[in-house]
C-alpha cells in the first residue's frame, strides 16, 4: 500500500475509532510521520486534514459517527492544528502588513476552516489573529479599533448568520473604521451575492485567492 494512502487510512481510523483506547496520535507525532514521508508540516493541513474532514462529514451525514467519536476526532484535529501553528511560528516568526482578523459568527462553532485559513495566510507572512470563540459585535469592534486590521473575515455556517456581518458593517461605519470585510464558510455558499450587506465580499474556496493581494 502506498505510504500516503496508509497515513490517511490510519488517521481516519484513529479519528473515528469508537473505543476509549489511549492511542490517539498527537499533532507532533503526525507531523513527524508526515516528515518521514517527505510531507512539509503545513501541507498536512490541506493535503491530509481537508480530505479527512470530508470523509468524516460523509460518515456524519449517514449517522455513522457517535458523539464519543466526534469528541475524539475534534481533539485530534485540535492537537494537529496547534502543533502546525507552533511549528510555523518557530519557522516563520516575522509577519508584515496590517493584521487580519478571522472569526466565526455567533452561532457558528465551525472554527477549523478559519484556523486552516489562518495557517495559509501566516505562511504568506501575514499577521493573522484567529478568534476561536464567537464574540459579541461590541468586543469585535473594540478589537478592530485597537489593532486596526486591514481585513476582518467572518465564517458562517448558516445563511441567517449574515445578520452578524450586517451588525459588524454598521458598527465599523459608525466608528469610521475602514476595514475590508469578507464572509466565508459553509453557510456563505448558499447566499446570493446580491443579498449580502453593503461592504461585505463573498469568498468562494473554488476561486483563486486573489482577494488577499489587494489587502
Ligand atoms: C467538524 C464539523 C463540526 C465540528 C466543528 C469543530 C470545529 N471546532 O470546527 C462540530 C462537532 C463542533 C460541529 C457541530 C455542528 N455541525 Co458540523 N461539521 C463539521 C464537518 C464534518 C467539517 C467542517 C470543517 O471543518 N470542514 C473543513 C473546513 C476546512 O472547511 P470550511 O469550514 O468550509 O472552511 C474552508 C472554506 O469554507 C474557507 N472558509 C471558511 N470560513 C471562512 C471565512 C472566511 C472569511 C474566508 C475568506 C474563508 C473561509 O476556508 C476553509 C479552507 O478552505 C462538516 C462536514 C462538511 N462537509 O464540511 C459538518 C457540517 C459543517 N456541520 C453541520 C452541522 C449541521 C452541525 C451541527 C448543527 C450538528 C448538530 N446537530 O449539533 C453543529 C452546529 C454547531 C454550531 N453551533 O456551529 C452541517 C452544516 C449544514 C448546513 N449549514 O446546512 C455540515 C455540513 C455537516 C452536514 N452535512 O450535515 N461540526
Amino acid at each position: 500500500m502506498r505510504p500516503l494512502y496508509a497515513f490517511h487510512r490510519d488517521l481516519l481510523a484513529a479519528a473515528t475509532k469508537l473505543s476509549d483506547e489511549g492511542d490517539l496520535p498527537s499533532g507532533a507525532a503526525l507531523i513527524a510521520r508526515g516528515a518521514a514521508l517527505g510531507i512539509a508540516p503545513l501541507d498536512l493541513s490541506m493535503g491530509l486534514l481537508q480530505p479527512l474532514l470530508y470523509e468524516v462529514g460523509r460518515l456524519w451525514e449517514t449517522g455513522a459517527l457517535s458523539h464519543r467519536a466526534e469528541a475524539r476526532f475534534t481533539s485530534l484535529v485540535d492537537d494537529l492544528l496547534e502543533a502546525l501553528l507552533l511549528e510555523q511560528q518557530q519557522r516563520r516568526p516575522n509577519t508584515h502588513g496590517m493584521p487580519i482578523i478571522l472569526t466565526v459568527a455567533i452561532g457558528n462553532r465551525h472554527t477549523i476552516g478559519i484556523r486552516m485559513l489562518g495557517l495559509s495566510l501566516r505562511e504568506a507572512g501575514r499577521d493573522v489573529r484567529v478568534i476561536h470563540e464567537p464574540v459579541a459585535i461590541g468586543s469585535l469592534l473594540d478589537l478592530a479599533e485597537l489593532v486596526r486590521p486591514a481585513l476582518v473575515g467572518v465564517s458562517i455556517s448558516e445563511p441567517a448568520q449574515i445578520s452578524y456581518l450586517r451588525e459588524l458593517r454598521d458598527g465599523l461605519d459608525a466608528r469610521r473604521l475602514v476595514v475590508r470585510t469578507l464572509v466565508g464558510g459553509f453557510g456563505a455558499r448558499e447566499i446570493d451575492a446580491n443579498a449580502l450587506p453593503t461592504g461585505v465580499e463573498p469568498f468562494s474556496p473554488s476561486e483563486s485567492p486573489d482577494w488577499l493581494q489587494d489587502t
